[in-house]
């Protein structure tokens, strides 16, 4: 097994049952593992909700550690709807030209520095770096912010060894009231302004409701972004014959992007609380109780997809749903897709090779099932070209 492999731990039960079982603080859960399956749940939000008590749809449940309602994320059509009217717009200036530009820069300048360097960590030194970087530019805000996010660490709601870190989320949410007050006081073109100054229903954003957006932002681009880049690089490592096929064949990239995330399905699963008793895959769900949308396996069905468990660069169908399905698909996935992108056109025309020197795993433990979704850290030499 290559370093880089991220196994599929959930074929057997996928195969034979399509549903797996886990425990997550006593709240369990039952993970839905079909591709079939998951897109239907995602599309019947009246049976399977996001707009339960806050944090009760991410797993691990962030119940105890937050009750500010993440917005549109954690909300339900039609309201959902209304909030996803007034982001999809900002969410879409990644595909603006002077936006491409300057994270041309940024991830130009990342990868320039690391080529000369002796060996680097790759989750702390390059991926964290990069995405940070790049969030200054979603959020129309100065470069130099990037200094502060990075010293949080990867995770905002977690730590070395704790799932669930309370006083790290109160760094992001004390941070983030005070980024409002600032924009209350000196409106600006940043995204903080532009929801204070939008309306819902004909009623303007309260800062409670624009702190649930900027939560999410910060929340749910970081780890997920991490994965998705530092995984790149571990494959790259090991796979240098496709650092040359995107050298020859550009045209590929976009494709190449889809699949990486399709194999790396940064984000695991995602919950829903179940509204009344149901079945799924002849399983009987009591109301109340919570299901999974497992991203991850969904992609490795292969009633859908050919040779799952292979990169396949240039793969022709790729319905994956690594950024979810439906109407709560992710608003990030413009930003995140330039990103890597971007990443892999710098990589293909700088890097000669990448040798992983060590490496520790970021191993998920989901009751029955162990996944790997990236690396805790992993340490590589860079070869310029
Ligand atoms: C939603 C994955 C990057 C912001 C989602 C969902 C998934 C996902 C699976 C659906 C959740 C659900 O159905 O409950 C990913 C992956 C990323 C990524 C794999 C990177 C490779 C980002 C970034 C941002 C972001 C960079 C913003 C900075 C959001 C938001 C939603 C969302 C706001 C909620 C959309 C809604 O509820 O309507 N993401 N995400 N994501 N993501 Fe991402
Ligand atoms: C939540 C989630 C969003 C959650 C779309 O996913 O990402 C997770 O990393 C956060 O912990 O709070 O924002």
């Amino acid at each position: 097994m290559k370093k880089s492999s991220l196994p599929d731990p959930f074929q057997d039960a996928r195969i034979s049952k399509g549903y797996g079982e886990m425990d997550d603080q006593n709240d369990p859960v039952t993970m839905l593992l079909r591709l079939k399956d998951v897109r239907k749940a995602a599309h019947s939000w009246d049976t399977f909700q996001s707009g339960a008590t806050p944090g009760r749809i991410v797993i691990p449940s962030e119940v105890a550690i937050r009750n500010i309602r993440q917005i549109p994320f954690e909300l339900d059509p039609p309201l959902h709807g209304d909030f996803r009217a007034i982001l999809e717009p900002w969410f879409k200036r990644p595909l603006e030209s002077e936006y491409e530009q300057k994270l041309t820069k940024q991830i130009n300048d990342i990868v320039d520095a690391v080529l000369v360097k002796d060996a680097i960590e790759v989750v702390a030194d390059f991926s964290l770096c990069l995405q940070s970087n790049a969030l200054t530019l979603l959020l129309n805000i100065p470069f130099e912010e990037a200094q502060t996010w990075i010293s949080w660490g990867t995770h905002v709601f977690r730590s070395d060894g704790v799932a669930l870190d309370g006083d790290k989320a109160l760094i992001l949410y004390n941070y983030i009231d005070q980024q409002i007050q600032k924009a209350i006081q000196n409106p600006g073109e940043d995204l903080y302004s532009v929801l204070l100054a939008s309306e819902v229903n004909g009623k303007k954003l309260t800062a409670e409701e624009v702190k649930g957006v900027m939560i999410l932002t910060f929340a749910g681009g970081r780890d997920t972004v991490i994965n998705a880049v530092t995984n790149s690089i571990a494959y790259f490592a090991e796979h240098k014959q496709s650092l040359e096929k995107l050298r020859d064949e550009p045209e590929i990239i976009n494709k190449a992007v889809e699949e990486l995330i399709r194999y790396f399905a940064p984000l695991t699963q995602m919950g829903r609380v179940v509204t009344k008793d149901t079945a799924v895959c002849e399983h009987a769900i009591k109301a109340d109780s919570r299901i999974s949308l497992c991203w991850a396996s969904a992609n490795r069905d292969a009633t859908t997809f050919e040779n799952p468990n292979e990169v396949v660069l240039d793969r022709k169908m790729n319905p994956h749903v690594s950024f979810g399905f439906s109407h709560h698909n992710c608003l990030g996935a413009t930003h995140a897709r330039q990103i890597m992108k971007i990443l892999l056109m710098a990589l293909s025309q700088k890097v000669k090779s990448i040798a992983i020197l060590d490496c520790k795993e970021n191993i998920e433990e989901l009751g029955e099932f162990k996944r790997k979704v990236g690396y805790d850290s992993i340490r590589v030499k860079f070869t310029a070209l």
